[in-house]
């Protein structure tokens, strides 16, 4: 026995070495079935969002299911108030982002924890906007990008009449009052620029200087109401055609833009932008039929009957 000792200890050390690597192979399988279903265990809401939830009678979080395996995970965005655009004192601010003034938003709402993603636009559209382009994103995860305005609208319309339910873009309003959960700041955690690598793809931390594709979503902290990558990644298309002056005479309650444009409104920059093009009150802007690498979206789903109003 004892000359045998040497392999029962070299066939031991194997055996310990290939369970440790099946720990390993789990741990690596297991997160990357995180990224892949991002928020379906990892949504975290507020109270003010379950407080709602149980006024309304509904759901705080619904994923919400498009066939072919994919799903849209929402989180419920309760009624309320908040100061829309950013005081002349802030770091980078445009003057389009003024007067800051008084918003309500007097319907909740859904709107997507994510930005779409490939193997969501794919799922619902069966086409791949950014194959062939520039920048396109990795894998099935990571946020679709070159993605018109038009084409956006016709997601959302697709959604809807597949799922019966009222499926579209965000307005800025909604879109600025989302974003910032609760934050007057610069983000939507505050107004240290340093802490923004937690919460965002953007150029402080992209992976290399020329790499600019979307990373896969949620892979950074959500902000405050469970809502990821809501600064960076992709720009995310709102319903609103864009006037720099808007804000000058925008009404109080529900603002949604003027009646006609040149430009759609875009939000929350994207993965080759400055930390201040990321803020919560920039204002981005674009033709609506361009659909460039830095274009995306996240869908608004309205709450229908009693629980919307
Ligand atoms: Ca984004």
């Amino acid at each position: 026995m004892p000359r045998y000792g040497g392999l029962v200890w070299v066939a031991t050390a194997l055996v310990a070495l290939a369970a440790a690597a099946g720990v390993l192979a789990y741990w690596v399988n297991r997160s990357r079935a995180t990224a892949n279903e991002p928020v379906r265990q990892a949504v975290s809401v507020s109270a003010e969002q379950i407080r709602a939830a149980r006024d309304l009678g509904c759901d705080v979080v619904q994923v919400m299911a498009l066939g072919k395996g994919a799903n849209i995970t929402l989180v419920l965005i309760p009624t309320g108030g908040f100061t829309m655009g950013s005081p002349a004192s802030e770091v980078g601010r445009f003057e389009r982002e003024g007067p800051a003034h008084a918003v309500s938003v007097s319907r909740a709402f859904y709107l997507g924890a994510t930005e779409v993603t490939q193997a969501q636009w794919k799922a619902v559209m069966s086409t791949t906007p950014w194959r062939a382009q520039l920048h396109p994103g990795r894998a099935d995860d990571a946020a679709a990008n070159h993605i018109s305005w038009y084409d956006a609208v016709d997601f959302c319309r697709t959604l809807t009449a597949k799922l019966g339910r009222k499926v579209r873009l965000p307005t800025e309003a909604e879109w600025e009052y989302a974003c910032r959960a609760g934050s007057s700041g610069a983000f939507c955690f505050g107004d240290d620029v340093q802490e923004l690598s937690q919460y965002a793809w953007f150029s402080g931390n992209r992976p290399a200087l020329a790499d600019r594709r979307p990373q896969a979503v949620a892979l950074k902290e959500p902000n405050r109401w469970g809502l990821y990558d809501v600064h960076g990644n992709v720009r995310e298309w709102c319903q609103d055609w864009y006037d720099e002056s808007f804000y000058q005479r925008s009404p109080a309650e529900g603002p949604v833009g003027p009646v006609s444009g040149t430009e759609k409104v875009e939000r929350g920059g994207w993965s080759g932008d400055e930390a201040e093009h990321c803020r919560c009150a920039m204002r981005g802007y674009l033709r609506p039929e361009y659909g460039f690498y830095a274009s995306g979206l996240r869908v608004a789903v309205e709450i229908e009957g009693k629980a919307g109003r």
